[in-house]
């Protein structure tokens, strides 16, 4: 039996960013659903693994872990020697710095609103709220930006190695070229788009979006 289970969606952007970094570390792992989207999330038993109803929460041991930001640094330690983790403190605050910018800012701006309202809800036969779309493009250009602005690049967004924060913004350019608004939103990140070119063909991202 794998000593690691993700319960989530896997369609879910953080939990793809846990199964990546155990695909990059070559670790064994088991993938439970749990369907953010019929209820299954809100149910009394996921409930009682993660009080808020979101997905990834990771199993690791008998011990239950929710927050990715939490996940991954556990996963980074124990099962990949703190690869994915500068050691240099600058780039270890970078890192750190793109993980926050995600969370707070390009997530609920690029996945909340544009790519709910682009791809989820007319999947469910609802109609996009274009209202919401624009309302989002500039705080989601904000963010990238941000991003750019503190981008290595040469190939990854810290330097020669694949760090998580790789890993946090992989899954919103996963969605975000789907949508028109991706032009807009990344007209001012030529770094960026070299980025993604390079990214979006390693194995294990193929691998986590197949
Ligand atoms: N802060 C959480 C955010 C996780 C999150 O927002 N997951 C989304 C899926 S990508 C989710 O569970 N959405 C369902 C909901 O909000 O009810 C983390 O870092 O793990």
């Amino acid at each position: 039996m794998a000593k690691f289970t993700i319960y989530g969606t896997p369609i879910s952007v953080y939990v793809r960013i846990v199964r990546l970094l155990l695909e990059e570390a070559g670790v064994d792992y088991s993938l439970k659903s749990v369907d953010i989207f019929n209820g299954e999330s809100q149910s009394a038993e996921y409930l009682a693994k993660n009080p808020f109803g979101k997905v990834p929460t990771l199993e690791a041991d008998g011990e239950l872990i929710y927050e990715t930001s939490a996940i991954v640094g556990y996963l980074d330690a124990v099962v990949a020697d703190h690869k994915f983790s500068p050691s240099d403190p600058l780039r270890q605050a970078r890192m750190r710095q793109i993980m926050a910018v995600v969370d707070s800012y390009l997530y609920p701006a690029v996945i909340g609103s544009i790519v709910i309202q682009r791809l989820i809800v007319p999947s469910q036969g609802g109609k996009t709220d274009e209202a919401k779309v624009a309302s989002a493009v500039a705080p989601a250009k904000t963010a990238m930006e941000a991003i750019e602005a503190i981008t290595v690049g040469q190939p990854y967004l810290l330097g020669t190695d694949l760090t998580i924060a790789d890993f946090y913004l992989i899954f919103i350019f996963t969605y975000l070229c789907q949508v028109p608004e991706f032009e807009a939103i990344t007209a001012k990140t030529p770094k960026l788009r070299v980025w993604w070119e390079q990214v979006r063909q390693l194995p294990n991202v193929k691998k986590v979006t197949g």
